[in-house]
């Protein structure tokens, strides 16, 4: 059993609906969501032109492998409507892996860690609220820390919370 971070984020129509929708499906025999963070509205980082977006971060337990974790992200993300058409542009949902224990892979499908969560406010502030003093596996920064170092960005905590579908 892995405790793993993933990071969630939608900027296309029902935001909140979207990433609701996500936890629901995120849950099963298999991986088990043990908290969700608050709810960030964020400026869009990378590709600007686009509507902000509600981020969060699930705390989560499962038996799957990287690979098939990322196998069953990929099914969520088309379930629930995602196109892929510019890098970083909009999107219904997306579900990114930041963290797998303290494992560190690099395959052609997928990194772990998250390549770019040290530049990300969007991922930091929301982990930061789960795991503060969790170090990252190969800086072995503490999350907090790597948090008060990020670039400026646009994040606000909303006074909104998504239920945890096991809760
Ligand atoms: N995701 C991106 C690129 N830019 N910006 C914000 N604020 N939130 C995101 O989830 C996000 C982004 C690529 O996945
Ligand atoms: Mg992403
Ligand atoms: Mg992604």
């Amino acid at each position: 059993m892995k405790t793993v971070y993933l990071a969630l984020g939608s900027n296309i129509g029902d935001r909140c609906r979207h990433l609701q929708a996500a936890l629901g499906k995120l849950e099963a025999p298999d991986l088990r969501i043990l908290r969700v963070s608050s709810l960030y509205e964020t400026a869009p980082v990378g590709f600007t032109a686009q509507h902000w977006f509600y981020n969060l971060v699930v705390e989560a337990e499962t038996e799957m492998f990287p690979l098939q974790l990322l196998t069953r992200i990929a099914k969520i993300e088309l379930a629930l409507g995602r196109v892929r058409t510019i890098p970083n542009g909009p999107r219904t949902l997306d579900i990114d892996i930041l963290l797998y224990g303290r494992a560190v892979v690099h395959s052609v499908k997928l990194e772990i860690p998250h390549p770019r969560m040290a530049e990300r406010r969007f991922v930091l502030a929301p982990l930061a609220e789960l795991a503060p003093d969790l170090r990252h596996p190969v800086t072995h920064q503490a999350i907090r820390v790597m948090l008060d170092a990020a670039p400026e960005q646009a994040v606000r905590r909303l006074d909104l919370r998504l239920g945890s579908p096991a809760a």
